[in-house]
Order: C-alpha cells, then structure tokens, then sequence
C-alpha cells in the first residue's frame, strides 16, 4: 500500500491546516476554484443594518442575473459610541450561513475571495472599479471611482486590503433586469473578470421581486443559540414582540412625513403601504413615529388577540418598558434586553408569536420578511393589517 503514507502526510497538513487558518467553516480553502464567469464585490457603504439588509438581497440577485460569483462583504457595524469607537466589519457569517445562499446563488465570502482567490486571479495592480460616471464626478479628474473617498468607503477597502489601479465607468443603466444584456455586453467576464462596485449594485429599499430572497438568509447557529438562550430565559410564550424606532433620528426623518415632503413611499413603507405606487396606501404620522397612546392600543390589541404572556421591546432608545407593565398590572412579563448587539433583538423578534413593527424602518422590514418565510404574523404600528385598508374604509 504504498499510497498509504502520502495520504497520511496529506492528512497531517489538513489537520494543520484547519488548526491554524481561522477558515469559514462551508468552504475549504482548498477547494475554492476561479469561477470563469467572473465576481461581484461591493461595498455595503449606505446606512445601517436594515439598509445594507435590503442591498444584500439586491445584490445577490444582480449576481445571478449576471452569472457571477457573489464575494459576500462583512457588514459595516459603526460602533463610534463605544469601543473601538471606529467602523467594525463583521463577517457574514458571524451573523448568518454562508451555505443555505448557495441554494439561490454561487456566492463566497468576500474574506476567502481576497485570501485565496485574489493573490493569484485579481493581483495588486490589476484592479479596476467600476462606478457611474455621476460618481466619478466627485474624483479629482473626474474620471476615477471614488472608491475610498472618506467613511466608511476607505476604511472598508483598507480592511479588505485593496487600493484601485484604474476605473471603468459606466452611464445610462440600472441594477434592474432589464438592463441584463447591457451589463454582459458592456463587462464581459473574459475582459472584466471583477466588477468592484463602490456600493450595492442594488436599490433601497429592497424591489419587491427580491423580497423572497429572505428565505436564503439563515442564521448562524451560535446566534441561533444565543437568541434561543434568551427566550428560553426571559420569555413565555405566547410573547409579542415588538420594535421601538422612536429616537432623535428617528423623529427628525418623520418630520418629512408630517410635513408631507416624504410622500407615501418613504423609505421601507412599501413594505405596508404596497409597493404600486399608484394604489399605495396612506402613510401616517403614527405608522413613522408612534406615540405612547398608539404603543399602548396596539399592545392591547395583540397581547389580547394572540392571548400573550410576556411581551419583548426591541428599541432604539427608550423601552416604555415601566408605562407597558402598568398597563397590563402585572399579568404581562415585559422584558427589554437591548443587547449590545443589534442582531440578538432581531433574532427574537423573529421568532415572537406577533409582531408590531415600525413601517418605515428597514430594521423591523428584516424581522417582517423573516417573519412571512416562516409563515408569522407581522403588523404595525398605525396599521394592524399591513396591506390592507382599515377595516372602516373597507365597509
Ligand atoms: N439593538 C437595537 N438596535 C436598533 C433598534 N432599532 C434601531 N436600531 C439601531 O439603529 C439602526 C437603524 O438603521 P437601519 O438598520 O438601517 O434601519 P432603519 O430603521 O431603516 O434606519 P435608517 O437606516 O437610519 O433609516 C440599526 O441598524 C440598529 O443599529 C432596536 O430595536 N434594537
Ligand atoms: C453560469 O456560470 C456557471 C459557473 O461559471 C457555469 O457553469 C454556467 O454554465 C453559467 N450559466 C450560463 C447560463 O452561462
């Protein structure tokens, strides 16, 4: 058997392989092949989680509408209130599996595409940017992608470690399906085997044909183990659970919508009011920025329908939490973690018997989508049946 050492040898290197190199654990580094169709990789450079939420989900299907790999970029968590008072990139797969994705789509993380692909496929001084012509406008010659023009473009590339060699740009298309043949006619694989995009090849809020891509966002066990943890501990089910958008941010952006300068689509509305503009419904002060009366009414209402026994407030700023439990004088747990990481709230919120959500909020968008893969009841505040008319106007 004289196979049989250099087998052995081979498994002493995988052992020690997988000891030392801290690898995602659904993609062994050995096995990572150069997809000749070509990658994607972009910035989740616009807002918050909800919001690089949202452009995840675009993203992924801009890639298979293109036929390439998707390198899937950490999120951009901005922690200047707390150490390390800088931007922190999470890996996607702290927060969710990289493989139940590969269902839908080819991706890799962005993490194993610079550490096993790049060295010997995208090499220092053949990387190229690609951006709108708009963009480039903001650059010196007018002519480069502003790829690491302030934060947290520049120190998410840093991060990765990569500096741009030159910029191809483009005008005249979107990230919507119609422009497919364009895009492939424009950047084949063959002559452009990386796009590098400055931010979500994507728009916000998430279209409503990707809406489903949820059910491909799965969590990662150990958030899976850290949220059930907590309702195990904290929670009797039923609970309902609920989502406080209500700080100082919050109530300047709703300010454009008591003004009427929002309109009804304004950012993740269309998730209530309808996506057809045309037949949307009314978005209200109350669904923006509900006030302690709406809080109180809806509670009532769900707790009482759904027959609760503790109720979880995920909040932005202040819980209520003392006006809730007087309200149900004691017959009701009420509990707030706000945990340190935003994620634990979304995780069970997800998994609540009910659920209240802000409308406009990308963050409680996340926990609705979640929500209808699973087949969970969701609603709003201002709006207990999402989609619907209120029942006075339907008589
Ligand atoms: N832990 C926790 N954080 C929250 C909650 N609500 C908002 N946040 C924080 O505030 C951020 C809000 O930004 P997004 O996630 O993009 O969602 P959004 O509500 O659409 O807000 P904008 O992007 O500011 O328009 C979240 O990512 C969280 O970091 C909450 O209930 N719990
Ligand atoms: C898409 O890309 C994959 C991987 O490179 C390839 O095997 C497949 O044939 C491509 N499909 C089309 C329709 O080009």
């Amino acid at each position: 058997m004289a196979a049989k050492p250099k087998h052995l040898k081979l498994f002493i290197l995988f052992l020690l392989h997988v000891t030392i190199s801290p690898k995602s654990r659904f993609t062994d580094a050995t096995k990572l092949t150069w997809d000749e169709n070509g990658y994607i990789i972009y910035c989740p450079c616009m807002g918050r989680f909800g919001n690089q939420a949202d452009h995840f989900l675009g993203s992924l299907a801009f890639a298979k509408m293109l036929n390439r790999t998707l390198a899937v970029p950490p999120w951009i968590v901005y922690r200047h209130h707390a150490p390390p008072y800088t931007n922190v990139h999470v890996p996607y797969s702290e927060f969710f599996q990289l493989e139940p994705l590969q269902q839908y789509h080819r991706v890799v993380s962005l993490e194993d595409f610079m550490e096993q692909l790049a060295p010997t496929h995208w090499t220092k001084g053949q990387r190229a940017a690609y951006c709108f012509e708009s963009a480039a406008q903001r650059s010196p010659d007018k002519k480069s992608c502003p790829m690491k023009d302030g934060n947290p473009f520049g120190p998410f590339w840093d991060h990765i470690g990569v500096d741009f060699d030159r910029s191809y740009l483009f005008g005249g298309l979107s990230f919507s399906s119609y422009y497919q043949s364009h895009w492939m006619k424009k950047f084949p694989p063959a002559e452009h085997p990386v796009l590098a995009l400055p931010g979500a090849p994507a728009q916000f809020p998430v279209m409503e044909e990707h809406v489903g891509l949820q059910q491909y966002v799965v969590w990662s066990e150990s958030m899976v183990q850290k949220g059930q943890d907590h309702i195990n501990t904290l929670l009797t089910r039923p609970y309902v659970g609920i989502h406080l958008r209500i700080g100082s941010d919050w109530q300047n952006a709703c300010k454009m919508v008591e003004s009427g300068e929002a309109g009804t689509h304004f950012m993740a509305s269309p998730q209530c009011v309808g996506y057809d503009r045309q037949n949307a419904l009314p978005l209200t002060m109350t669904m923006c920025l509900p006030e302690l009366a709406e809080i109180r009414r809806a509670l009532k209402l769900w707790v009482k329908k759904t027959d609760a026994k503790s109720i979880y407030i995920a909040t932005d700023s202040e819980s209520h939490i003392s006006e809730i439990q007087k309200l149900f004088k004691g017959k009701v747990k009420v509990v707030s973690l706000q945990p340190d990481i935003a994620q634990i709230d979304l995780y069970i919120l997800g998994q609540a018997d009910h659920f209240i959500g802000n409308c406009v909020s990308s963050f409680s968008a996340f926990v609705k989508r979640e929500r209808d893969v699973h087949g969970r009841l969701s609603s709003f505040f201002g709006m207990d049946y999402p989609g619907k008319k209120r029942r006075k106007e339907e008589l």
